[in-house]
C-alpha cells in the first residue's frame, strides 16, 4: 500500500486547510476529485495524526483511498485495537460517504481543539476511514442530471456487479462446519490463491479482501442507504430461506454493537419510525437493529466476510431512506449520525485483549483465544497481540498454539474497557525437558537412598 503524495493538489488543498481549521465542515457532496481534495486538507491540517493511502484501484482505475488517523499513522502499534469504517460500496448510496469525510474532518478539528474523548480515541485506536469503495458508481450515480437519482443507477461497480454480492460465500462453508466439524474462523486461509486467481471477484473486491488479511482489524462498519436500521450477522440464512433468524456465535455481542450505533441515532432508534416505503417489511427491525438473515437473506456479503475470514467483527448501517439525498439534507444527516458514528468507533474498547507469549517473553503469532461457549476463535496478530470482543459476562478464557500447553483464564467483563489478560504459554518440548530432569532427579534420589 502507498502512501500519496498529492503534490498536485497541494495548492487547492491548503486554502481548505485553512477554512477547516476553525471548525467548519462544509456540508456538501463531493464527486472524485472533491473527494481527494478533501482527505489532502484533513492529512495538511493534521499531518502528525493522519496519513493517506490507497487499498488499489477500481475497474475505471480511480484509487480506493484511505484516511487513516493514529497517533503514530502507517504503523500496527502493538496492543493498540485497529478500526475501519467502509462507505459507498453500492455507488448510488451518497449519504455514507459524505458522512465519512466530515467525521474525517471532524476527529481532526476535535483533536486539535483537545477534546478529550476524540483524543483518547485516536491515541488509543489505529482508525482507517474509506468513503467510497465504489468510486466509479458514484460518478455514475451523482453524473445524473436534476436532483431525483434513479434508484439503481450507480449501485454496482463499473463492470455491473454488486459488490455487497461478490465477496467469497463463506457463510455456506461455516453452515457445513457447523453441522459436520471444520473450522469456525479464517475461513479463507486455503483459498487465497483462488482468490487471486478468481476472474468473478471485481477489483474493488479484492482490493478490500486483500485489506483485510493484511491489517488486524478488530471491527468495522459497512455504511449503507435506502433504509434506516443497524444490521447484523449473519446476512445469509442457513436454511436459504429469503428471511430468517440467523444468529452467529456471537449474537450477543453484534446485538449490542448495533445498538451502541442506533442508541445515538435519534430517527434510527425512534419505535415511531414509518417505514421508508409504505409497503416495506420492517418486522425484523426492533430498536433500530435487525438481524441480517430475519430481514433478508444476502449472499456473498462483506459483512459475514469480515466475520468468517478474520477476526473483525463488522456490521451493516443504514442511514438514510434516501440514497441520494438532496444536499440541503446532508447536515441533518451528520447531525443524526455524528454521536453514533464516535460512539461506535469506542466500541473496539471492549471485551478481553492482551498478548500471547511465550515462557522467554517471544511473541506467539496466529495463537487462538477460545471462549467457552462461543464456537467462534479469534487469533493473535504477529506481535502476540489480540482483542476478543465481548458482551459483559464471565467467562473462561483460552490460548493455546501447536506445540504449546493450552492455559484458561477465568476472566470477569464489564461493558468497557476491555480487561487486560496476558498468556504465557510453556512449550511442549521444554516441558518434556522439566519432566524428564524431574525423572532423572527423582530416580537418582531412590537409589541413593536404596543405596543400589
Ligand atoms: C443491503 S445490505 C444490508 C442488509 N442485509 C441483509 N441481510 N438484509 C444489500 O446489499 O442488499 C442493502 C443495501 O443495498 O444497502
Ligand atoms: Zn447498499
Amino acid at each position: 500500500m502507498k502512501t500519496l503524495l498529492f503534490a498536485a493538489l497541494l495548492g487547492a488543498a491548503l486554502v481548505s486547510a485553512a477554512q477547516g481549521a476553525d471548525g467548519e465542515i462544509s456540508f456538501e457532496y463531493h464527486r472524485y476529485d472533491e473527494l481527494r481534495k478533501a482527505l489532502v486538507s484533513v492529512w495538511l491540517q493534521c499531518p502528525t495524526i493522519t496519513r493517506i493511502y490507497t487499498i488499489g484501484e477500481s475497474f475505471e482505475g480511480r484509487e480506493m483511498l484511505v484516511l487513516e488517523m493514529s497517533d503514530n499513522p502507517g504503523a500496527h502499534e502493538p496492543g493498540e485495537p485497529e478500526f475501519k469504517y467502509i462507505a459507498n460500496m453500492h455507488g448510488n448510496e451518497a449519504v455514507g460517504r459524505e458522512l465519512l469525510i466530515y467525521l474525517a474532518q471532524y476527529l481532526c478539528n476535535q483533536y486539535q481543539e483537545g477534546n478529550e474523548t476524540i483524543v483518547d480515541l485516536v491515541h488509543n485506536t489505529r482508525i482507517h476511514i474509506m468513503p467510497s469503495m465504489n468510486p466509479d458508481g458514484f460518478e455514475k450515480a451523482a453524473s445524473q442530471s436534476g436532483e431525483i437519482k434513479d434508484w439503481f443507477v450507480g449501485r454496482t461497480n463499473a463492470q455491473g456487479v454488486d459488490l455487497n454480492r461478490n465477496f467469497p460465500d463463506l457463510d455456506r462453508i461455516i453452515y457445513v462446519n457447523e453441522r459436520e466439524g471444520g473450522a469456525n474462523n479464517h475461513l479463507l486461509q486455503n483459498m487465497k490463491k483462488s482468490v487471486d486467481e478468481n476472474t468473478k471477484l471485481a477489483p474493488e473486491t479484492k482490493a478490500v479482501i486483500q485489506w483485510i488479511m493484511d491489517i488486524p482489524f478488530v471491527l468495522s462498519a459497512n455504511l449503507h442507504g435506502g433504509d434506516v436500521v443497524a444490521n447484523y450477522p449473519y446476512d445469509e440464512t442457513r436454511t436459504g430461506s429469503a428471511h430468517e433468524y440467523s444468529a452467529s456465535p456471537d449474537d450477543e455481542m453484534f446485538k449490542s454493537l448495533a445498538k451502541a450505533y442506533s442508541v445515538y441515532n435519534p430517527v434510527m432508534s425512534d419505535p415511531q419510525r414509518a417505514p421508508c416505503r409504505k409497503n416495506d417489511d420492517d418486522s425484523s427491525f426492533k430498536d433500530g437493529i435487525t438481524n441480517g438473515g430475519a430481514w433478508y437473506s444476502v449472499p456473498g456479503g462483506m459483512q459475514d466476510f469480515n466475520y468468517l475470514s478474520s477476526n473483525c467483527f463488522e456490521v451493516t448501517l443504514e442511514l438514510s431512506c434516501d440514497k441520494f439525498p438532496s444536499e440541503d439534507s446532508l447536515k441533518s444527516y451528520w447531525e443524526q449520525n455524528r454521536n453514533s458514528l464516535v460512539n461506535y468507533i469506542e466500541q473496539v474498547h471492549r471485551g478481553v485483549k492482551g498478548f500471547v507469549r511465550d515462557l522467554q517473553g517471544n511473541a506467539i503469532t496466529n495463537a487462538t483465544i477460545s471462549v467457552e461457549g462461543i464456537d467462534h476463535d479469534i487469533t493473535t496478530a504477529k506481535d502476540g497481540d489480540y482483542w476478543r470482543l465481548l458482551s459483559p459476562g464471565n467467562y473462561k478464557v483460552a490460548a493455546s498454539a501447536p506445540g504449546y500447553l493450552t492455559v484458561i483464564k477465568k476472566v470477569a467483563v464489564p461493558h468497557s474497557p476491555a480487561t487486560r489478560v496476558d498468556f504465557e504459554l510453556e512449550s511442549l518440548v521444554e516441558r518434556k525437558e522439566e519432566e524428564r530432569e524431574e525423572l532423572m532427579d527423582w530416580w537418582k534420589m531412590m537409589s541413593e537412598t536404596l543405596n543400589f
